[in-house]
């Protein structure tokens, strides 16, 4: 039987665990918030005015005044639905060529493509790229048309080498009705915006600010699949010990995050 002792050490544990877990968690919450306004924005302002009245510019210096709104967040890119038939006229106007994930080339033929036209400064470098023509991008793309909601990628190694999550909304033609079905979304959907959660570098700052009296070891995980992908926190957690494991909840019923927590010293 554990000693009373150890019982109310789990207990300070569980406790400052589950605040930490809310707090990031509402963090995320926020930021999809202003992502999903945001993503209005360009509907309303690039999409539905001609000419547009947002150019890269315009963009990069709006996203870099309100990235306060975006906790988490590392970059914001958006990126256009371009069928086939409208590529040439398309690449035309923009004066560059649709590329592919796999940087340098051109991006063969395909269906569809969803090259970014709009990033954050330290995005930039994705612009041209076809968004579809990346695994883990592809997915949420797909999957943020056909539900209308946020969708999030599993952490994966973003072209900037840093590791990172990518979270999704659709933009659609104004029209869309409320009760639209799959169908309809796939066909009105006329963009996708994206942000970057770099988890490394902000969830380090998160936690300073919350540290306690006792230092705690903190690691976030993606379970979504069988095996965990690490988020955040150091590689070689420990097995033994005492730890605790709050629940995440970011939104996207399809992905399940957990973030477990340690004291540093003791059992
Ligand atoms: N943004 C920045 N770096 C990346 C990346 C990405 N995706 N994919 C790989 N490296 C325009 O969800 C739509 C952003 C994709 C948005």
């Amino acid at each position: 039987m554990r000693s009373q002792a150890t019982e109310a050490r789990h207990g300070t544990l569980a406790v400052m665990c589950d605040e930490r877990a809310r707090i990031l968690q509402d963090q995320v919450k926020v930021s999809m918030n202003h992502l999903q306004a945001l993503a209005i924005l360009v509907s309303t302002f690039h999409h539905s005015k001609s000419p547009s009245a947002i150019d890269q510019t315009t963009f990069a210096r709006y996203m870099e005044r309100t990235a306060f709104e975006r906790p988490l967040t590392s970059g914001l890119a958006y990126a256009a639905r371009v069928t086939h038939s409208e590529r040439e006229l398309f690449e035309r106007q923009q004066a560059w060529s649709i590329r592919a994930m796999n940087f340098s080339s051109k991006r063969p033929r395909a269906e569809e493509y969803a090259p970014v036209i709009f990033a954050q400064d330290a995005y930039k470098h994705v612009v041209s790229i076809d968004m579809l023509s990346g695994a883990e991008d592809r997915g949420n793309l797909l999957r943020a048309r056909e539900s209308g909601k946020v969708v999030l990628t599993a952490p994966f190694q973003l072209l900037n080498k840093r590791i990172g999550v990518v979270l999704t909304y659709a933009v659609y033609k104004s029209e869309l009705p409320l009760n639209a079905t799959v169908h309809d979304r796939i066909q009105s959907s006329i963009g996708y915006l994206g942000g970057v959660f770099d988890i490394e570098g902000h969830v380090d700052k998160l936690l300073e600010k919350l540290a306690g009296k006792e230092p705690m070891t903190v690691n976030i995980y993606d379970t979504t699949g069988e095996s965990m992908i690490r988020m955040y926190g150091s590689s070689n957690e420990s097995a033994s010990g005492m730890c605790h494991v709050s629940t995440l909840d970011f939104g996207d019923p399809l992905r399940k995050h957990e973030m477990h927590c340690r004291f540093t010293q003791g059992p």
